[in-house]
Order: structure tokens, then C-alpha cells, then sequence
């Protein structure tokens, strides 16, 4: 039996057996891990002993994510394409398993930047787990986007901006946008040009409505949002990395909504670095290991008081802050 190599390509889909794999000729193939590539990744112990976590073929193969760049080789004796190598990340998204689980998971690979989408309503949108999104973003050093949609409902975009004047002064680019007069949809469509961007955000808020509407042919699925519990429902399952017509070579990784917003491998020492508009002041502090709570000398807190800091950002960093203290290490 011989293996062809069969090029490489970029892993668009899949949960455990088979990966779609987009070719670099444009072609899309269905392809399986190879035995040896699992075998490298498992959890097998120097004794020959497997992990506990690994036993599952499911966690073995968790080790791939979407967005990986991957050799294929053809197997000529089954016909089949397989999956021979896994080449190096130059970036990922991570975030701890759902659940309160322990174990990282990587959301997806080779990201550029994520585009954090909230409706200005309907469903209602919570600042401190857009916050969440903002630190997990900036934990992995990506640069984020924030989209505020279906500002038509509030009434248009100038209504929804005081909302959200915090995030621009902290020096995050905000795009407003509503799909139903498409507001905002030619700027957000740049966004996304030639890069590959992960959209993530609420269930409901209409990330896979946006994606529909800028770019023509996708075809995504579109949920409707229950008037009388007002939740929404998660339409999208797994992770899907899409090439994105007309972009210049741009891909987009559409996420599940997030119920959950877990941060992974985060100390708590770390997060105020997590917060842009908090870092001018970090080596001001009196103290070089200064929680920002209650310590004298503290820039933070001057910063807060005399207003060049937002006050529900400081707020929001105490109560993350307190939320990791709380997660004990190592288990
Ligand atoms: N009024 C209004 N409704 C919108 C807008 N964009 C999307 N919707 C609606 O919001 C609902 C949810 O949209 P989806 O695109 O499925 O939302 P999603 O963020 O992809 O949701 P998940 O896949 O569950 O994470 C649908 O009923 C859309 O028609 C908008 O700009 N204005
Ligand atoms: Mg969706
Ligand atoms: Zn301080």
C-alpha cells in the first residue's frame, strides 16, 4: 500500500470521523485523520497507558480544529483521502470546554480576528458578556471587531451608539448594522476581506443572518427567535469555516451561539492586560502586583474616578477578576 500526497488544504468542518477539507485547487474532500496522526496526539502515557481524557476517540480527535491547515495524502488501497498532518498554528481561539469542564478547546485555528456580534435588541444585549468575548479575544491576541445588530429596532444607528460609547473609547472598532435595511452591510463586508475571521456572539443575534445578506450564496441557516421566551435557539451546530465569495481569499468561522463564555488558561494576574483601555495605567500603579481594588497608589482607580476609565468597564474587570480568582488552577 502507498500514499500519495494529495496536497494541502484548510479544514472546513467535522466532529471526530471525517473532516471536510477544502483543497488549495478549490476542491472540497472528505477526509479522516490518519491512524499515526491520532496516535501522535493521543494521550498515551510514557508507560504505554492511556490518559483518561483520551480514551475517547472524540477527545483524540478534538486535537484538530477547523481553520487547520493540513497535509492530505491518498490512501491507493481504500481510494480514501486522510488527513497525514496537521502543520503548525500561527494563531488560535480557545476557550474552555462547555459545561464548567475542564480542558481546553480550540474553537478554531489560524484566526485573524474575531467579529463579536450583540443585537442592539431583541435579544437584549449584556455588555459584561460582550466583555467576555472582548478579554477571551484579547487572551489569545486577536484583535476583535464588535458588531452591535438590528439597530433598525432601536432606531437606527446614531439611536444605538450611546449604548456602546465605552467600547469605542476603549479603542474597539464597533460596526452598526441591521439586515433588514442593510445599514452598516458594505463596511462589515470589508471587515472581512482577506482574512479569516471567527463570528461569535449570542444565539439569536443574527451573525448567520449578516453572513446571508453580505455575501451572496451561502446560504446559511436562519432560526427565528420564540416571541415568548425570547431566547434564542441555537440554529448553527458545530463550526464551520465558509470561503467567502467575493472576499479576496477571506474565510469565516461561524460559531455556535454561546450560552457559555468560559476563560481559558487565563491567570487572574493577566486579565487587566485583557483590557485595553486599562493598560496605560498598569505601570503607574504604586504597587507592580496592584489587584486595581483597594490597593493604595492605584492609576486604575484614579483613571475610574476621574472618568478617563468607564466605570462599568472597571466593574466588569473586578467581578471577571474575581469569577478566575475563584477557578482553581491545575485540575
Ligand atoms: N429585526 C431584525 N431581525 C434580524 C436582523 N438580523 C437577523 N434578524 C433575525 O434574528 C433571528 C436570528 O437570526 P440568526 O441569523 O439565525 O442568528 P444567529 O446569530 O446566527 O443565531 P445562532 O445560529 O443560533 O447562533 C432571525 O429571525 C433573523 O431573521 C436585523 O438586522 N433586524
Ligand atoms: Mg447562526
Ligand atoms: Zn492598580
Amino acid at each position: 500500500m502507498t500514499d500519495d500526497l494529495a496536497g494541502q488544504g484548510l479544514v472546513l468542518s467535522g466532529t471526530g470521523g471525517v473532516w471536510r477539507v477544502r483543497r488549495d485547487d478549490g476542491v472540497v474532500v472528505e477526509a479522516s485523520l490518519r491512524g499515526r496522526v491520532k496516535k501522535s496526539n493521543s494521550g498515551k502515557r510514557a508507560d504505554g497507558s492511556l490518559r483518561r481524557d483520551t480514551i475517547s476517540a472524540a477527545a483524540e480527535t478534538l486535537k484538530l480544529a477547523v481553520g487547520d491547515r493540513v497535509l492530505l495524502e491518498q490512501d491507493d488501497a481504500s481510494d480514501a483521502m486522510a488527513i497525514g498532518e496537521i502543520l503548525p498554528r500561527r494563531s488560535r481561539l480557545a476557550r474552555r470546554a462547555p459545561g464548567g469542564g475542564h480542558g481546553e478547546r480550540i474553537v478554531a485555528a489560524n484566526v485573524d480576528q474575531v467579529i463579536i456580534v450583540f443585537a442592539a435588541a431583541n435579544p437584549e444585549p449584556h455588555p459584561r458578556m460582550l466583555d467576555r468575548f472582548l478579554v477571551i479575544a484579547e487572551a489569545n491576541d486577536l484583535v476583535a471587531i464588535i458588531v452591535i445588530n438590528k439597530v433598525e429596532l432601536v432606531g437606527g444607528t446614531e439611536a444605538a451608539r450611546a449604548r456602546w460609547i465605552d467600547y469605542e473609547r476603549a479603542g474597539y472598532t464597533i460596526h452598526y448594522t441591521s439586515v433588514k435595511t442593510r445599514e452598516g452591510l458594505d463596511a462589515l463586508h470589508d471587515a472581512f476581506a482577506g482574512v479569516v475571521s471567527v463570528l461569535t456572539g449570542p444565539s439569536g443575534v443574527g451573525k448567520s443572518s449578516l453572513l446571508n445578506a453580505m455575501f451572496e450564496g451561502l446560504d446559511l441557516r436562519v432560526g427565528e427567535i420564540s416571541e415568548s421566551v425570547n431566547k434564542g435557539r441555537h440554529t448553527t451546530v458545530g463550526g464551520f469555516v465558509h470561503p467567502l465569495p467575493g472576499a479576496e481569499g477571506g474565510y469565516v468561522v461561524d460559531t455556535p451561539g454561546l450560552r457559555e463564555v468560559g476563560m481559558w488558561a487565563l491567570s487572574p494576574t493577566e486579565l487587566d492586560q485583557c483590557f485595553p483601555e486599562l493598560r496605560p495605567f498598569l505601570e503607574v500603579c504604586k504597587f507592580a502586583d496592584c489587584r486595581h481594588s483597594v490597593e493604595p497608589g492605584c492609576a486604575v482607580r484614579e483613571a475610574v474616578a476621574r472618568g478617563d476609565v468607564s466605570k462599568a468597564r472597571y466593574e466588569s474587570f473586578i467581578k471577571l477578576r474575581e469569577e478566575l480568582e475563584g477557578v482553581k488552577p491545575g485540575r
